[in-house]
């Protein structure tokens, strides 16, 4: 099938669209496909969760605004199918891989879960499919990885028996629906046709820019817009640290250098956790193939990712000032979310925080009302600590009120990651305040 053919096929809704990876990305890709009026075919190796998509059953945890009802509708349709086998997507005329790809301990791509889809794909595709990877990939992936294991199940050719490209996704936990059908997307293919067909496609869903490119541009675009949000951050944390050991106010001074034209000076914080920030500027040094150093990007991870550390000194520091140690000492961690607001725990800084915590001998009670096993009152999970260490920005935190905690604390030192507080609010309640970004209260 040419690529013409094809994209008339779009335009008329008589395309199959196959995803594999009915993750937090695949899941809603595929259920706005069938809701655009597309047979959709889901692939999932999942057997359990294949079972519960099919019963019209949302397996995506957290809060997911219309996900569960879309979902229950286009499989009632009978126009989102999931199944375990690969051979359903040889009716497929697109096929979107959403599979995981994550960074390993020493920084380097995880291709399992993409290598395997690839040669699955390869192995079944219908002659002028078009392949489209949605997942975060390192630059240069598309040609170094995917077409090459694409092509060798049966020694096909791209752009001959098939056609490719890269759409990297823009979801967010939360904002699963909203973030596809509002954010724009660059259509990298690996011919200019390819990448207007696949414009095409995403117009049946995507309300945001599409915006046409190779593949190679889609792949740094997606890395570089996370790694230049990662070393923003990590300069506000940097700043902080200057602040602290200057005697200044981290925030005072954002507020008056954000005042300067094109200055935007991000928060300062406990660390930078998630799915996607602190792993993209892995995979975007990662396709610079040792070409260049990677200096900048590798400095960032490394400020950002000894922010709990830091949050844990102050805690130190703040014991130490009224005689204690972090040695038997009862610290409380108020937030376990990577993000305010959220139930998600991936690469939390918080984790980083209990392990470095009680690497020092400290005894640490967690507390997250997003998170099932820390909910609970805070003052009874405060009870009887040494410290409490805010390390998110939850709602609850924010109005906590502050006497209560200092009375259900045993020492009142309170450890602020998040810049919740004020110094004078802790001040009022009786508590003793540490916080990132500014020098010690006297
Ligand atoms: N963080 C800071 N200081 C900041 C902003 C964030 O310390 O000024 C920390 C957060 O506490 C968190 C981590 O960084 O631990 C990541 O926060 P985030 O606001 O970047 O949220 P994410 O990880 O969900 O990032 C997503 C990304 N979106 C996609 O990948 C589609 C990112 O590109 C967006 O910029 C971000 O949402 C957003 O702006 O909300």
């Amino acid at each position: 099938m040419l690529l013409g053919e094809l994209q008339s096929k779009i335009e008329h809704r008589q395309a199959v669209v196959g995803v594999v990876g009915l993750g937090y990305v695949g899941l809603p890709v595929a259920a706005m496909f069938a809701q655009a009026g597309f047979r959709v075919i889901g692939l999932e190796i999942k057997s359990d969760r294949v079972a519960a998509i099919n019963a019209g059953h949302n397996p995506i945890e957290g809060n997911e605004p219309g996900l569960a009802e879309l979902l229950a509708g286009v499989t009632r349709e009978g126009r989102l199918h999931a199944t375990t086998e690969y051979a359903e997507l040889a009716q497929a005329d697109v096929i979107l891989i959403d599979v995981e790809t994550p960074v390993d301990e020493k920084h380097q791509p995880q291709y399992v879960a993409l290598k395997a889809a690839c040669r699955s794909v390869g192995a079944v595709t219908k002659p002028g499919a078009l392949v489209i990877v949605e997942s975060t990939i390192a630059p240069g992936t598309i040609e170094r990885v995917a077409r090459p294991l694409l092509e060798e199940s049966r020694g096909l050719k791209v752009n001959v028996d098939f056609y490719l490209g890269a759409c990297p996704e823009r979801v967010m936990p939360g904002k699963l629906l909203s973030n596809l059908s509002r954010l724009s997307r660059v259509c990298g293919g690996t011919t200019p046709e390819t990448a207007q067909t696949m414009a095409a496609l995403y117009r049946t869903i995507v309300q945001g820019d599409l915006d046409v490119a190779d593949c190679v541009t889609a792949e740094l675009v997606k890395t570089a817009e996370n790694a230049y949000r990662d070393v923003n951050i990590a300069f506000a944390n940097e700043l902080a640290l200057a602040c602290e050991a200057t005697g200044g106010d981290f925030l005072r001074v954002r507020e008056l250098v954000n005042k300067s034209p094109g200055r935007n000076v991000l928060l300062a914080g406990a660390g930078v956790g998630g799915h996607c920030i602190p792993k993209d500027s892995w995979l975007l040094a990662h396709g610079v193939n040792g070409r260049f150093p990677v200096r900048l990007l590798a400095a960032a991870r490394e400020v950002n990712d000894l922010m709990p550390h830091h949050v844990a000194s102050l805690a130190a520091q703040a014991l130490h000032a009224i005689g204690g140690q972090l040695a038997g000492a009862h610290v409380a961690v108020l937030g376990y979310a990577y993000l305010e607001d959220s139930d998600d725990t991936r690469n939390s800084p918080s984790a980083d925080l209990v392990r470095y915590l009680q690497a020092e001998g400290a005894i640490v009670a967690i507390h997250d009302p997003w998170v099932q096993e820390y909910e609970g009152d805070v003052c009874q999970r405060v009870h009887g600590c040494d410290v409490a260490i805010v390390m998110v920005a939850h709602q609850v935190y924010k109005d906590l009120d502050l006497a209560a905690l200092k009375a259900a604390l045993r020492q009142p030192v309170l450890v602020d990651g998040r810049r919740v507080y004020t110094a004078e609010q802790a001040k009022r309640a009786g508590l003793m305040y540490h916080a990132v970004g500014l020098a010690d209260v006297k």
